[in-house]
């Protein structure tokens, strides 16, 4: 099975025009991915490429545009560059031992300023001699590897380093959902097969939870909303866990006993991708919403499968219902994400299935320094369903939070 974007180490390639960044992709991955020229700004938008490198696993190189350029061409480039900061789970700065200066080093402090790792990558050295070590590189800190795209020299020495400085956090990510049910125990699982629904598959978040448990030993139980309750009645030991497609949320909370824990994939996806207790903070924020605010609605990529309407429509129904007025929705969908965040007053994210998780938490970042809460879908929904608690009622530290923070 090819692994999904979110579950690849994303490995962001930055440098000056002509440094060779392209020529430092094609070299690790031994193929003609990136266009090579001496021509300088030949890339002009982030080229992605997916591949395994073992023993991590699988990996997404991106490729990005020089950014020392200037002009409005140059400027738009200089966006998309920035953008790739945020999806970047280690850095390369790809530069020749001459060429090593502000520039540069502006590219490792963004890349510092972040916590994201960093490799520093002087090329072509079949042109230039080694030996003339910049002062902060010199204090051996941060791993720098010497290589030429041209002859191939140094480029397995990189590779070892990108498997040394793969962040831990990408190792040891939150599980998904096995920790909530534990080996031998089971979890039901409710899917909506309706119109909506891909045809003839499940989508990401189901079959990355059926994975995961079936990794943990434990049981798994796939049904529609209407077979539930016979489900439950089937089974001579309760589950463990019931989760629901959110839009599903009403009917699967009347059907499940309420002691059972019962959440949905979207809450799931908040601690998996994001981080829950702030996104449970940004759900209550709603609470203080009122006719006439600004709310975001952001989707990380443009095909949700759950229904292509539940941003456009169904969520801003629900949240015009439960504050009783009329609310400013904007909605924005992939990589883009506004500078100016500080008009709105929620921003409401999508699960994120299709993302790694350092680009959920940089949104989660930005949204924090503009003080904006952010939460997402699944969260929005139970929230103004008024099945808030009962969601959380897996997750008790968050709980505890909605419970203490409710009363201020
Ligand atoms: N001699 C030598 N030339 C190299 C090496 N790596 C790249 N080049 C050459 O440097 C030029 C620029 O290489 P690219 O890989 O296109 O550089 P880039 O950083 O992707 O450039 P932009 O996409 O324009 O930002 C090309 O002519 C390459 O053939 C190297 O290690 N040694
Ligand atoms: S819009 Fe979000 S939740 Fe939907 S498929 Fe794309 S990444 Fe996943
Ligand atoms: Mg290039």
């Amino acid at each position: 099975m090819r692994a999904s974007k979110s579950f690849r180490l994303h490995i962001g390639i930055f440098g000056r025009r002509n440094a060779g960044k392209s020529s430092i992709l094609n070299a690790l991955t031994q193929q003609e991915v990136s266009i090579v020229s001496e021509v300088a700004g030949t890339t002009t938008d982030p080229v992605e490429k997916p591949m395994e490198l073992l023993p991590l696993g699988p990996v997404l190189f991106i490729d990005t545009a020089g950014i020392d350029d200037t002009g409005t061409l140059g400027e738009k480039r200089i966006e998309k560059t920035m953008a790739v900061f945020d999806r970047t789970d280690l850095g390369l700065i790809v530069s020749n031992n001459q060429e090593w200066g502000d520039f540069e080093e502006a590219i490792l402090n963004e890349l510092n300023n972040r916590a994201i790792p960093a490799i520093v990558v002087f090329n072509k050295t079949d042109l230039f001699l080694s030996g003339n070590m910049p002062p902060r590189l010199a204090e051996g800190k941060i791993p720098v590897i010497e290589t030429s795209a041209l002859n191939g020299s140094g480029i397995q020495d990189l590779r070892q380093a990108i498997l040394k400085s793969a962040p831990d956090d990408f190792i040891n990510r939150p599980s998904i959902v096995a920790d909530l049910v534990g080996p031998g125990e089971a979890a039901i699982l409710v899917v909506p097969i309706d119109k909506e629904a891909p045809k003839g598959r499940l989508i990401l978040p189901q079959v990355q939870s059926i994975r995961d448990l079936l990794d943990n030993d434990s049981f798994c139980m796939v049904v529609k909303e209407r077979e539930l309750r016979e489900a439950l009645g089937r089974l001579n030991k309760p589950p463990k866990l019931v989760v629901t497609d959110s839009q599903a949320f009403l009917k699967v909370a009347a059907d499940t006993p309420t002691d059972i824990p019962m959440t949905s994939f979207s809450i799931l996806f908040a601690r998996y991708q994001g981080d829950l207790p702030e996104m449970v903070r940004g759900a209550m924020a709603i609470d203080k919403l009122k006719a006439g605010d600004k709310v975001m609605i952001a989707e990380a990529c443009s095909h949700h499968p759950i229904g292509e309407d539940i941003g456009t429509v169904k969520i801003p129904r629900w949240l015009t219902q439960y504050v009783g007025g009329k609310i400013e929705f904007t909605h924005h969908r992939g990589h883009d994400f506004p500078a100016n965040l500080s008009d709105f007053k929620l921003i409401i994210h999508c699960g994120a299935c299709m993302w790694n998780r350092r680009e959920m938490l940089s949104r989660l970042m930005k949204a924090r320094q503009a003080g904006v809460p952010l939460t997402n879908y699944g969260l929005t929904i139970a929230y103004s369903l008024g099945i808030f608690e009962r969601a959380l009622q897996p997750f008790p530290s968050a709980l505890e939070i909605f419970r203490s923070e409710r009363k201020l």
